[in-house]
């Protein structure tokens, strides 16, 4: 099992969680039934979303890493969920494992190198990758930022497709460059999707949008950046691969982490008999349901029997957004005002359905607090002990009536 990778330029906040609680809760259930989890997860340290948090806080990308990756690894367990291993991609297993993927990749006949015109900012000097451009989505012309459409329609984005880019950090509007970059065949992988993609279990939201994309037509993917922070591509001295390579396979890596240090069988996942469930927000269906089962089976590794797509994150009515103030910063807004975990999990887990849009607001939680687990919950926990303890003095042995023993399995069997 496992989650998506938060990225470390910034503290845990409750979007995040509407992801991790019910991801958390179905690991500590299949337990329950008996099924052996490694519940995977880690920091996702690569990438525009670090190094542009770096130049605004005039500090390196590593210095913003170190410092998230270490919140998180704190803070996870003050929530009440424990990975089996929660991991980093600038681990030395992450960039091994995405050197070894490529690779293989590579050596299939799926990976070429072209040259391309890609945007390049002549005041900053320098090229333009995702989160260094602004500009226009070509789908649904929305405000947009260089890999996605982030304020409209939630597309992904090829470099190059961004309208009317900008340069993100001055303002400039770049010139087209030509540069050298790899590209994965995705195109050679639309029978193997089209067969996979339905079969795939998990949340109809996933497979069914993924589907869609797989009919409207699929391009090749440029899966390298001009940056220098990241996995450096061998022999391609400009280029780091893009994040969205190494970060999936930071899931790999994770597993290894925690095989080495348990003495278990990562293999038995990644390469034979095991099941793999990834449970994601509703942003990153694309990367999971086609480039990543692409790369996988393109490189010899299993493939996912599910992906879990959880609905998106509203705070207070709004649609989440960190820019706008539309968060719950977990650690500070949350549990440092002295707040139980488990009456934000109870929420998170007992609001709406795993795939509808789920609205935190302080009223709302108030009103589930003081009614559903003070009222109904501690109440009735409450009157049971209170009556043992006036007429026994301690909770009485006894026996359970065989009509009360039936109602018991039958509720077992309708959660199961
Ligand atoms: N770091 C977070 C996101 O885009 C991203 C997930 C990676 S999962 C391999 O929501
Ligand atoms: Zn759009």
């Amino acid at each position: 099992m496992t989650c998506g990778l938060p990225y470390v330029n910034g503290p845990c906040h409750i979007a995040h969680l509407r992801t991790y609680v019910p991801a958390d809760i179905f690991v500590r259930y299949l337990r329950k039934m008996g099924q052996e989890v490694v519940f995977i997860s880690g920091s996702d340290t690569h990438g525009t979303p670090i190094t542009v948090k770096a130049e605004e806080e005039g500090v390196s990308p590593a210095e913003v890493m170190e410092k998230y990756h270490q919140h998180f690894v704190e803070f996870f367990p003050k929530i009440g969920i424990n990975f089996s291993n929660y991991g980093s991609t600038d681990h030395p297993f992450n960039h091994a494992r995405t050197v070894q993927i490529m690779e293989a990749l590579r050596e299939n006949g799926y990976i070429y190198a072209k040259e391309i015109k890609l945007p390049y900012c002549p005041n900053c000097d320098r090229f333009l990758p995702d989160r260094y451009q602004r500009g226009i989505c070509p789908h649904c012309g929305s405000s947009a930022r260089g890999d996605e459409c982030d304020q409209g329609c939630g597309r992904y984005l090829e470099p190059g497709e961004l309208m009317d880019p900008r340069c993100s950090i001055c303002g400039t509007k770049p010139v087209m460059r030509e540069t050298r970059h790899l590209f994965l065949k995705l195109t050679a992988f639309e029978d193997f999707l089209r067969e996979y993609l339905p079969a795939m279990d998990g949340t109809e939201i996933a497979r069914n949008y993924a589907l869609k994309w797989v009919e409207s037509g699929l391009k090749d993917w440029n899966i390298t950046r001009n940056l220098d922070w990241g996995v450096k591509v061998p022999g391609e001295e400009e280029l780091v691969y893009y994040v969205w390579v190494d970060a999936p396979i930071g899931y790999i890596a994770s597993t290894e982490e925690w095989a080495e240090r348990t003495g278990g069988d990562w293999e038995y996942y990644w390469k034979g008999p095991g099941h793999l469930i990834h449970f994601i927000g509703p942003g990153i269906i694309y990367h999971h349901c086609l480039f990543w089962p692409s790369m996988l089976h393109g490189a010899g590794y299993s493939v996912a029997d599910a992906v879990i797509a959880s609905g998106t994150m509203k705070v207070e009515g709004h649609v989440f957004s960190k820019s706008r103030g539309y968060v719950i910063w977990v650690e500070e807004d949350y549990l440092d005002k002295g707040l139980d975990p488990d009456a934000l999990r109870y929420y998170i887990a007992s609001y709406t359905g795993h795939t509808r849009d789920l609205d935190f607001n302080w009223a709302t939680y108030g009103e589930k607090v003081n009614k559903e687990l003070v009222g109904t919950l501690g109440n009735f926990l409450y009157r049971a002990l209170l009556f043992a303890q006036r007429n026994y003095g301690e909770i009485p042995g006894g026996t359970v009536e065989q009509e009360v023993k039936e109602e018991v399995e039958k509720a077992i069997e309708s959660i199961r």
